[in-house]
């Protein structure tokens, strides 16, 4: 497969002004007509020919200004349609195609989901509908009529407002729907869903008086399930006007629930498509965690509107632009929604675990990748998750005021453009008048620095000196790096607990709290210190980074009960437990004694009552399986972990039973409430029940059974659940019964059995998985329903994934390959479980290895898994 590089990039030869689409809908045989105003380019040589892109398309028709396009004047495949000799001036292409919606199980552009016709168009899905220049930097603005069998598809939706609609004359039971769209837009914002659906309505008025008709289209008997995200789509479209100034800009704007989605959602313009997991909820069958992810979801298409719609990216390497500035703010929205130390905690926890794996192996690359063979490869965690912690530093860094100057400049600049990072970067650079020239580095640099610190204090001076250093680790293709702009908000925490004001600091730059690292080495001095005070480095996680002080575990314990920075003192607690952990897995005492400062600042926490439930509940978490591997970092053995974690949360268990007890039965009770209060409140109680489940006490186990039984909601339903399957408790298989049959009619709950057992550290957990692929109710068609199973197990069940005699990978290959031959977004997605390979100890390494390598062997492997594989093995 070529690839296709960032330094090769040149602007399209033609322009495309308008698009007038007509769309014939039939299951098996669609048919699309495609009118294009055309324009050659300035630059563009007379005669220079027209290169459309296609993806498996069927041509039934051309012609050129009104009339048929000779034989010889084009060239066409399945894959593009040349026109050889373009006339001069502007002029009008009419591409007539049919393509099969049903047989689409790709799930990439025109497909069928339970009978209701939607498209996917990003990146490249609408060249699978019509030949296209498919590409973000051609904007054109699109009309488009759908028609359809009435019975069949009753609404009829397509992006922009609606203009028309109405019977088709001589044709009595079909209709048609005429949509515009003002707004220039590139081709992968086009959508359009057609089927039998029902419609929950609401309005919203913007701050500029202007009426918007709010929809939300799901399954007929779904609508009751559609409250929380109506919801979060209002307070979405207020927040947005407040915080950035962004006004919506259409008369309607529509969301679409549709169940066989190969990712969260899709930000159409004015008609947002999303998996019905980002939508769906009531008590019964979403969790807490559901809930807030809808609220983030439906927030993040939204914002959409402005950050990647309205200004969108002129490449697919400038993906960033649009995911990580969006990720950012719909960061920003869920903090000021709920409680901002919470939701920061909760990312960072998600970075280190789908990032910073990503950027230490095989599969690292920058924030704005340089080359790519398959794009749709390059929707990671990386590119969203680090991409927003770069907006984040860059707001630390020049502070909010600045910041939100550079993004009303940007805003203005842009506006209707399709852009790059130098471009977004140049707003801010004016707007504080600094040079963001070596910050750039971050977007342009694979891996996670890691600083270290060592410290001195010098009690007759009264002075604390820190030496700094900052270096990534070798990466294929990346055998070296340069020094990054890293903000390090800091404290110096005294005796009592509270915050050092040095007289003054000297060597390093320092900007309010926050001092800025900017060469591999650098000392900085803090004076009028008298007291040997205790570090709070990286506070809020000012930086994606790793760091490493050099401290005693004393040190760590008094963060974790002191720091003022509710995320220090959240990282502490995880730290201390990760290097107590680590140090007994390298073979070093893992005697129980050892585990007493640890019991300690679990029990201060437990009993600290002025704690927000949320946070507290976070702090209890103990790192998880997959935290201790990615630091161990290499000879990972999963079971060791799993083993030596186990026995840390029993003895926490044992030592504060009464505690434990206690605020377990704090659960809220009464009228349920999915909001960060009460979500927090059942947090914590279903933490210590987590705890609780481990005592050995029998009492316990009842509890845990008895929970399931009287849950009165699906968070602490599934909780419990959890814990009887997971921990293999006596009234696990009842429980798993009870689960199947009291939700046999959501899929999305039923989802939810699936991946319980998908991640179930017990010994026979592939063998159940096998047979689950074999169940009446899997269905390997629905993404959700296979990432829920085959996806949960291969990254989330870490202990069986790795089975020492390889039949975890062998079965995850073997899926993979399967899937390939159907969707091979969802299979190539599936084999990044491979990305850490590397990093388990030899036995599981060599096995992983070798299935890799028969994977590369396979015949026929897509695109998409092949970029996969083959990275993974450089
Ligand atoms: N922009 C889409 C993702 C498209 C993925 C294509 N493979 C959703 C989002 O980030 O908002
Ligand atoms: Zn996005």
């Amino acid at each position: 497969a070529p690839v296709i590089r960032l330094e090769d990039y040149s602007p399209a030869r033609y322009t495309i002004e308008t698009v007038a689409l007509d769309i014939q809908l039939s299951p098996r045989a669609t048919q699309i007509t495609s009118r294009l105003a055309l324009r050659r380019r300035d630059e563009t040589a007379p005669g220079t020919p027209l290169v459309l892109e296609g993806g498996d398309l069927e041509l039934v028709g051309l012609a050129l200004d009104g009339a048929s396009v000779h034989r010889d004047d084009f060239t066409v495949t399945p894959e593009q349609l040349v026109l050889l000799a373009p006339p001069e001036g502007p002029f009008e292409l009419e591409i007539v195609t049919k393509v099969d919606p049903d047989a689409n199980t790709r799930l990439e552009g025109l497909y069928r989901s339970s009978g209701t016709y939607c498209t996917q168009c990003e990146a490249e899905g609408f060249r699978r509908i019509t030949y296209f220049l498919d590409r973000p930097d051609v904007l054109a603005v699109y009309t488009t009529r759908i028609e359809a069998k009435r019975s069949e598809c009753p609404i009829l939706l397509g992006n922009g407002n609606p203009v028309e609609s109405g019977p088709v004359s001589d044709k009595p039971d079909r209709h048609f729907a005429i949509w515009h769209d003002p707004h220039p837009k590139p081709s992968y914002l086009f959508a359009m869903v057609a089927g039998d659906l029902a419609c929950v309505t609401d309005r919203f008025q913007t701050r500029s008086g202007r009426a918007v008709d709010l929809g939300i289209y799901v399954e007929h008997g779904k609508e009751s399930l559609c409250d929380w995200a109506m919801d979060s789509l209002k307070r979405s479209m207020r927040w947005d006007e407040e915080v950035f100034g962004c006004e919506y800009d259409l008369d309607v704007f529509n969301i679409v629930a549709v169940s066989d989605f190969n990712m969260g959602a899709m930000e159409n313009k004015g008609l947002n498509i999303f998996n019905d997991k980002y939508v769906l909820a009531d008590q019964d069958t979403a969790t807490d965690q559901d809930y807030a992810n809808i609220e983030a979801v439906i927030a993040h298409e939204y914002f959409h509107n402005w950050t990647g719609n309205r200004i969108t990216c002129r490449d697919w390497f400038q993906l960033c632009l649009k995911e990580g500035l969006t990720v950012f703010r719909d960061q920003e929205f869920s903090s000021d929604m709920r409680s901002r130390p919470v939701k920061r905690i909760a990312d960072v926890r998600l970075l280190k675990a789908h990032q910073f794996p990503e950027d230490a192996g095989p599969l690292a690359h920058p924030v704005r990748p340089r080359k790519y063979t398959e794009i749709n490869n390059f929707y990671t965690a990386t590119v969203y998750e680090k991409g927003a912690e770069v907006v984040h530093m860059l707001k630390t860094l020049l502070g909010a005021e600045t910041f939100r100057q550079g993004m009303d400049l940007y805003f203005r600049r842009h506006d209707g453009e399709a852009t790059t990072i130098e471009a977004f970067l140049a707003c801010f650079a004016e707007s504080s008048g600094q040079d963001l020239g070596a910050f750039a580095i971050w977007y342009e640099q694979a891996g996670t620095p890691l600083v270290t610190v060592a410290s001195r204090h010098d009690a007759a001076a009264g002075t604390l000196t820190l030496e700094l250093t900052q270096d990534i680790a070798p990466l294929p293709g990346q055998p070296s790096s340069a020094p990054a702009v890293i903000p390090l908000r800091f404290g110096l925490l005294g005796p009592n607990g509270a915050d050092m004001t040095p007289t003054s600091i000297e060597g390093m730059s320092v900007r309010g709290d926050c001092l800025v690292l900017e060469h591999r080495k650098q000392t900085v001095t803090f004076s009028g210190i008298p007291h040997r005070p205790v570090l709070s480095l990286l506070r809020d996680f000012s930086a994606p980074v790793r760091l490493e002080v050099e401290e005693d575990e004393s040190d760590i314990a008094f963060r974790a009960g002191h720091d003022r920075d509710p995320f220090n003192r959240w990282q502490a607690s995880q730290t201390l437990v990760t290097r107590h952990l680590l140090r007994a897995l390298q073979g070093g005492t893992s005697a129980p004694e050892d585990s007493t400062l640890i019991s300690q600042v679990f029990g201060q926490l437990l009993a600290d009552q002025s704690l927000d439930p949320a946070f507290k509940a976070l702090a209890l978490q103990l790192p998880g399986e997959a935290d201790l591997a990615r630091e161990k970092g290499k000879d990972v053995a999963p079971e060791q972990i799993h083993d030596l974690r186990q026995g840390l949360r029993r003895r926490i268990a044992r030592d504060h039973l009464t505690l434990l007890r206690e605020i377990e039965a704090l659960r809220p009770q009464g009228s349920f409430d999915p909001g960060a209060d009460q979500a927090g409140a059942r947090a914590l109680a279903n933490q210590a029940l987590t705890f609780l489940a481990v005592s050995g006490e029998a009492d316990d186990a009842d509890l845990v059974a008895r929970r399931y039984e009287t849950a009165t909601n699906m968070t602490d339903r599934l909780a419990a659940l959890t814990l009887l399957v997971h921990e293999g408790m006596p009234a696990a298989e009842a429980a798993l019964e009870d689960f199947r049959a009291r939700h046999a009619t959501s899929a999305l709950a039923l989802d939810k059995w699936f991946m319980v057992q998908a991640t179930s550290p017990a010994g026979d957990a592939l063998e159940r998985v096998e047979a689950l692929t074999r169940h009446a109710l899997f269905d390997e068609g629905n993404p959700n329903r296979v990432r829920a199973l085959v996806h949960a197990f291969a990254t989330g069940n870490p202990v069986q994934f790795a089975r020492k005699d390889g039949a975890g990978f062998a079965f995850a290959a073997a899926q993979a390959l399967k899937l390939d031959a159907r969707n091979p977004q969802v299979a190539s997605r599936l084999l990044t479980c491979f990305r850490s390979w590397r990093a388990y100890d030899t036995v599981r390494s060599d096995l992983a290895e070798k299935t890799l390598r028969s994977l590369a062997e396979a015949e026929n492997l897509s695109r998409d898994c092949r970029d996969i594989v083959e990275r993974c093995l450089q």
